[in-house]
């Protein structure tokens, strides 16, 4: 990858930018909320529309020179139609929290009340933290999963709702390994007559390729992040019926967003046109097949897996059970010393803090779009293992990091021409 023009006004930040290229190809990228966009979608993010202010939506903006613009908000709407059957789409959210922010606007008073998943259970800080917005704006209330399954209860979280009353239940995971069962989740909507909002940011691809069920047609509002299992580049994404489409509309614009960022929404447009093309749906059935092929390998180690295994692109790796001494952040720490990147997680019934926790979580969206197969995903879960047993042993660490070497030689993402998984 060249970057021409920055490389003779700014080495500094060519610097970096270069070193972040070879840190995605020499590394492996296993936060299960990252991926690799294709060079069409980094153009389209880098192209002239980053100058370009369009508040409104196509064909209704307030400033002249749209045209562009409008072409493409409306390729993007129109491709995600297609992908997701929605009735409306909002392409312009900047990022999934902010699609979730949008949707709060949208149908909730301040104080109105949210049940939703447990942050330290696989849900995500804009459902209801305290330390986000959602958590400080509006009255919150959260469900579990089961401490023995792992898996949500839907019976349970039915008593819930009709106990609490939500006004919008929150379904929709970032650490849940598990199929959701949306009408699981819209049956205790009903019984309080709440809203049902599903955040499919981690599984839009899968949503898209129909590898995950799909909660368009169950929940009200479906939101979700475009730079996932999606590949479709840093952003946001709201979709409803008809009937909440001004809501919605007018909860991001002028509600809560000024000019949309319309360079981004290109690369939407691009990422949902590829996500349109047939090898789509085998690189998101591949993805799943990854992570069971390396879920199980870890089981075969005698790691504990939340909920015994996977359906999706993830595993949540409780630590307590085999290696109660080692920590989520001793193991991401040596991990990412022998070049393997994922994150230290919380798991259910979680016994330590959040910044030094009892589990780790691996996704395998980056490493399916740079070649992996399942046979490579036993192997990267071998890696894991040896260091999740010995984290602090440098020979092992270092040993890791040579096989590591080879795997991302074998696998490259980028060479002299660009990336190479095109
Ligand atoms: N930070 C993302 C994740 O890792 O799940 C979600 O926003």
């Amino acid at each position: 990858m060249h970057f021409d023009h920055l490389q003779s006004t700014d080495p500094e930040v060519t610097s970096a930018l270069e070193g972040e290229v070879k840190r995605q190809n020499d590394t492996l990228a296993m936060i299960a909320s990252e991926n690799h966009v294709s060079e069409a979608v980094l153009e389209a993010q880098g192209s002239a529309l980053t100058n370009k202010y369009a508040e409104g939506y196509p064909d209704e903006r307030y400033y002249g020179g749209c045209e562009f613009a409008d072409d493409v908000e409306q390729l993007a709407i129109d491709r995600a139609e297609e992908l997701y059957g929605a009735e409306h789409i909002n392409v312009q959210p900047h990022s999934g929290s902010q699609a979730n922010m949008g949707v709060y606007l949208a149908v909730l008073d301040p104080g109105d009340k949210i049940l939703s998943l447990d942050l330290t259970h696989g849900g995500h800080l804009s459902h209801g933290h305290p330390a986000n917005f959602a958590g400080q704006v509006y009255e919150v209330d959260q469900y579990e999963v089961d401490p023995e399954s792992g898996r949500i209860d839907y019976d349970e979280l039915r008593t819930h709702a009709e106990e609490y009353d939500p006004d919008i239940v929150v379904s929709g995971y970032s650490a849940y390994p598990r199929t959701v069962d949306w009408e699981g989740i819209q049956a205790a909507a009903d019984v309080a007559d709440a809203y049902h909002l599903a955040d499919i940011a981690h599984i839009t691809g899968l949503v898209a390729a129909g590898t995950h069920p799909s909660p368009v047609g169950i929940a009200d509002f479906v939101t979700g992040s475009t730079h996932k299992t999606i590949r479709a580049g840093r952003g946001g994404i709201i979709m409803c019926d008809e009937e909440h489409a001004d809501d919605i509309d007018n909860a991001v614009f002028p509600g809560m967003q000024g000019g949309p960022l319309m360079h981004n929404i290109a690369g939407k447009a691009v990422g949902f046109g590829e996500a349109l093309e047939p090898g789509f749906e085998e690189y998101a059935e591949q993805t799943v097949a990854n992570a069971k092929a390396m879920g199980d390998r870890l089981q075969e180690h005698g790691l504990d897996l939340v909920s015994g295994g996977t359906d999706n692109h993830l595993v949540l790796i409780d630590l307590r059970p085999s290696h109660p001494d080692t920590t989520g952040k001793d193991v991401e720490q040596s991990l990412e010393e022998a070049g393997i990147v994922l994150n230290a997680n919380t798991v259910p019934g979680e016994t330590r803090s959040a910044f030094n926790p009892s589990g780790i979580r691996a996704g395998t969206p980056g490493l399916t779009t740079r070649g992996f197969d399942e046979d490579a995903c036993r192997e990267v879960a071998d890696l894991i293992y040896e260091v999740v047993d010995a984290p602090h042993d440098e020979d092992v660490v270092a040993e890791v990091s040579d096989r590591v070497d080879e795997l991302t030689d074998e696998f490259a993402l980028y060479d002299d021409e660009g990336l190479v998984y095109e």
